[in-house]
């Protein structure tokens, strides 16, 4: 059986996504993230040295690293569905996808999050207008304009087709979710980007989606 690691509001939501998508049987395992750092909890560790989620287990096997696990399970259990076929233009891209959501895209976003964090979080007032204001020169500088550069990027790629592999909806896009979701959230995606904000809401139109939503309870992606 699959049981799959899920740390509230976080990646793993994809995992129990693509599971649903599938129709494959798994259990979870909940962890929760502690409320003051927003880390997971210890005992993530002992199921990976890395202590982070998604992990997942499927007999003997433990896999971590959320793109590993959703090209793992497709291929397995997938019997050809959510993968395009080997060989075509269209697996090149949703193996580029694949790797693109969290090696280029999300780094940007995650440097987002820490100097939000950095901007808004409690620390001695005599170094607040200092951090404040560095905070607000490297999301200006940096940070803000690198999303929008990805943003833009992604916005002409849904201009040529629908899903961001080809025509068919597949891993990739579930795997493209989460950064899609976290730019909503918290890196300027809006109506602003029309092709990208019609490819959330097809994708939360999805039972799948929504099944995975009510099995992994709260997801709302931080600020
Ligand atoms: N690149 C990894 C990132 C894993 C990761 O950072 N997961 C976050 C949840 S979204 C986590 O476990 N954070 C809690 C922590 O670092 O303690 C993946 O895609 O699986």
């Amino acid at each position: 059986m699959i049981t799959v690691h899920h740390l509230n509001n976080s990646r793993s939501q994809r995992v129990l996504w693509l599971l649903e998508e599938l129709g494959v049987p798994y259990e979870i395992a909940k962890y929760e993230r502690n409320r003051k750092t927003m880390l997971a909890p210890p005992e993530l560790t002992q199921v990976h040295p890395l202590g982070k989620s998604p992990v997942i287990t499927d007999g003997d096997l433990t896999l971590a690293e959320s793109g590993a696990i959703l090209e793992y399970l497709s291929e397995r259990y997938g019997e050809g569905r959510l993968a395009p076929a080997a060989g075509t233009p269209e697996r090149l891209r949703y193996r580029y996808w694949m790797h693109y959501a969290e090696g280029s895209l999300m780094p940007p976003l995650l440097l987002k999050l820490v100097f939000n964090r950095l901007e808004t979080g409690p620390m001695p007032f005599f170094v607040r207008p200092v951090a404040r204001g560095i905070a607000r020169r490297v999301k200006g500088t940096f940070i803000e304009p690198q999303i929008a550069r990805h943003l833009d990027y992604m916005e002409a790629e849904l201009g040529q087709r629908t899903w961001f592999a080809g025509e068919s909806f597949s891993a990739a896009d579930i795997q493209m979710s989460f950064p899609l979701e976290a730019a909503a959230a918290r890196g300027g995606l809006d109506a602003g980007r029309p092709k990208l904000m019609a490819f959330l809401e097809r994708i939360h139109a999805r039972p799948a989606y929504r099944r995975a939503l009510e099995t992994g309870g709260p997801y709302a992606l931080l600020r």
